[in-house]
């Protein structure tokens, strides 16, 4: 797999220049060759507060991101999300974001199935991408890419939210611009990256009284919530199940400053050992930070802020970790993952906190 990439990295470099100005048509054709691809969602209407996954949403469905089927694959180097007046479809307050998820279609092939497609060497699973309050673009180092195979039929699911505006109805569209590469372009990635969600887990999760919370139900499309399942269990594999006395990652905070720790070894469950080149993360309201911790070796591996809008409910900015050089981690060293929330409310309010992260490929560099 890994001369065939050469070649067809060769083999396009020489080839496509020529070709590439005479195949732009139309401007969509022209973005797609560019290495952009657009989607504008439905219309929401905002006419009162909508709380994490309350807001009204939607799938765009069947997304195909490669421009020809000659290369056989299709890199993924980044996605960003802004949202938009409805009508004006001009960039408006940041604040009416909820999430958005880059997911393979639904009902296609299952992401066990892409993985054989692309020779059993990568670790794929539903979500490619996840954008978030506070993150509303990632951007993969340079050289770096989540590779798919080019046939892939993809969909992508945004929410809007409300946490503020209560006076007047907002129209908002959630316009997305997907940064992709054919593997027989000129610059398409050289090193494969693949993604794992992990989360800071608490005993007693968020009861009916806070509910309908930022997670997925039972039946919702795979791409619905921020988080993957209510209920990760500590083999690593996701179920969402009845309540019962798993811990669950989405909890209460009462009023006043908390850290909140969890080890995330078996959640991790590395194929191998490996480098993270990318890292961010989800929280809510009123969170610090989060830290990921290497307790072999008793060092933090890197700290990741987050910051409230001043005026506002809401997360306006969160931090990101971005490396080509990359720091190891290994298979068996045990790590730890922590939040710190400030909850200056003299009510509670309810948390949730996953470090997204992008490792190394080890059988495809
Ligand atoms: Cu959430």
């Amino acid at each position: 797999m890994n001369r065939r990439f050469v070649l067809l990295a060769i083999a396009g470099a020489l080839v496509v220049p020529a070709v590439y100005s005479v195949t732009r048509s139309d401007p969509e054709a022209k973005a797609k060759a560019d290495g952009l691809q657009t989607l504008v969602s439905d219309p929401y209407r905002l006419d009162k507060i909508y709380r994490s996954m309350e807001g009204p949403w939607s799938i765009q469905s069947g997304i195909h991101l490669a421009t020809g089927k000659k290369s056989g694959v299709q890199w993924i180097t980044g996605l960003e999300t802004e949202v938009i007046d409805a009508t004006a479809q001009k960039p408006i307050s940041q604040e009416f974001f909820c999430h958005s998820n880059l997911t393979f279609a639904e009902h296609g092939r299952t992401p066990g199935q892409y993985n054989q497609q692309m020779g059993g060497k990568t670790h794929l699973d539903w979500r490619l991408f996840t954008l978030v309050p506070g993150r509303p673009s990632i951007e993969l180092p340079p050289g770096f890419g989540v590779p798919i195979p080019s046939d892939a039929s993809l969909d992508y699911v945004t929410m809007s939210l409300n946490l503020n505006e209560k006076d007047q109805v907002v129209n908002v569209r959630m316009r997305t611009k997907v940064h992709t590469i054919a593997a027989d372009q000129p610059g398409a990635p050289t090193k494969a990256l693949f993604r794992r969600a992990l989360y800071v887990l608490q005993p007693h999760g968020v009861t009916s009284k806070l509910t309908p919370a930022c997670t997925p139900q039972a039946g919702m499309h795979v791409g619905a919530g921020c988080a993957e399942l209510s209920k990760p269990n500590m083999s690593g594999e996701v179920t969402v199940g009845k309540p019962d006395n798993s811990p669950m990652n989405h909890w209460i905070v009462p009023p006043g400053h908390h850290i909140y720790t969890t080890e995330i070894t078996p959640q991790l469950n590395l194929p191998f050992d490996t480098t993270i080149h990318y890292a961010t993360i989800h929280v809510h309201p009123f969170a610090r930070g989060m830290e990921l911790r290497d307790l072999t070796t008793g060092t933090t591996i890197f700290r990741l802020n987050s910051q409230d809008w001043p005026d506002r409910v809401g997360v306006a900015y969160v931090g990101e970790f971005k490396s080509i050089e990359g720091i190891p981690m290994q298979r068996d060293h045990r790590y730890e993952l922590s939040a710190e929330y400030d909850n200056t409310l003299d009510v509670e309010t309810d948390a949730m906190a996953i470090l997204y992260l992008y490792f190394l490929e080890k059988d495809l560099t």
